[in-house]
């Protein structure tokens, strides 16, 4: 298997969707320690459209994004050992230790910002997209959310002015179905959520986002337009999340949703269909797959064992960082 030695372009593709399975689980798996003293959303399900998404950007890209932002940070390189200390708390974290999971960034990696509040991060991205136009940069700007973001009135508003400015920014959203527990069909009407960018006279796709060879084939098509000055695009990435809205558990016995439906996604499962794929065409073998799996491993191990020894920020530092301190 030359391919192996020779690294297929594909391969990169697999290693960031497996790592970013693999550390969402170990997060999962720790977490009754009641250590992550913060609530975490988990993107287990949706690493195809995150890393294919991703994939088609360069590191001086920014991406902003949500409370669902590990897969996000990760696949655009962010730093992990500095993850998993925001996520513990520890002054080593990526935001002080101040912000938890929901506030991962890393502008080294382009990671501008992430936010929870829902639709906060979307005009953030476009004034970054204006600030690269204005300095004639070449660089774009990745705004990623969820489907429930489109119903928020700033998502509209910035639609119409990443348009009217021609800006070089990616709408890229990973559609799950679900704001919680409300389905779509009970919050919008039924069309395809990308048609939205029609009456913005915006490019606009809808993939399978289980498939992360057509996310990045989609992707890349749309930050290509950006590059070359004509404007945003609105991707939309079908996709599903497996685990409960917020928490490491599950939480299809709350009835929101069918076992129907979450089977119908299982068949659909983006890491375990894209692994076949790979082993199909002798991209990948089982020895391969095993030290990829160990190597990944021993990250994980060194970034936990990172987190948890790192010191808590200081008491006296308390006062900083907020909007208005005490004199
Ligand atoms: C403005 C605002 N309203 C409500 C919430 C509570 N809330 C947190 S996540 C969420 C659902 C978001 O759904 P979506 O944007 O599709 O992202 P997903 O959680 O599915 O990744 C809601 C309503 C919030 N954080 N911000």
């Amino acid at each position: 298997m030359s391919t192996m030695t020779n690294e297929h372009p594909q391969l990169g593709l697999f290693r960031s969707m497996l790592r970013i399975r693999m550390i969402e689980e170990a997060i999962a798996d720790r977490y009754a320690e009641q250590e992550m003293r913060c609530p975490v959303h988990l993107s287990i399900g949706q690493e195809a459209a995150v890393v294919g998404a991703c994939s088609a950007l360069r590191k001086t890209d920014k991406v902003v994004t949500t409370h669902r932002c590990h897969g996000h940070y990760l696949a655009k390189g962010g730093d992990l050992r500095r993850m998993m200390a925001e996520i513990y708390g520890r002054d080593a974290g990526c935001c002080g230790g101040r912000g938890g999971s929901m506030h991962l960034f890393d502008d080294d990696a382009g990671i501008a910002v992430s936010q929870p509040i829902v639709g906060s991060s979307i005009p953030v991205g476009v004034g970054i997209a204006l600030a690269f136009q204005q300095a004639q940069k070449n660089d774009v700007a990745m705004i990623c959310l969820g489907d429930a973001a489109t119903e928020e009135g700033v998502f509209h508003e910035s639609l119409n002015f990443a348009a009217l400015k021609k800006l070089p920014a990616v709408f890229f959203v990973e559609n799950n179905y679900f704001s919680v527990y409300t389905h779509l069909s009970d919050r919008q009407p039924v069309r395809p959520i990308s048609n939205m960018a029609l009456g913005h006279g915006m490019a606009s796709a809808q993939v399978d986002g289980n498939d992360v060879l057509a996310v990045q084939e989609a992707v890349t098509a749309a930050v290509t337009r950006a590059r070359a000055g004509e404007g945003p695009s609105l991707i939309v990435a079908d996709t599903y999340r497996f685990r409960e809205h917020c928490g490491p558990l599950f939480d299809d016995d709350l009835g929101y949703r069918s076992p129907e439906e979450v089977d119908h996604w299982k068949q659909r499962e983006p890491l375990e269909r894209f692994r076949q794929d790979l082993r199909s065409r002798n991209i990948i073998d089982a020895a391969f797959e095993e030290a990829l799996t160990a190597t990944i491993q021993a990250e994980i191990q060194d970034a936990f064992d990172f987190a948890i020894n790192a010191p808590a920020p200081s008491p006296a530092s308390l006062g900083e960082y907020i909007y208005a301190q005490s004199a």
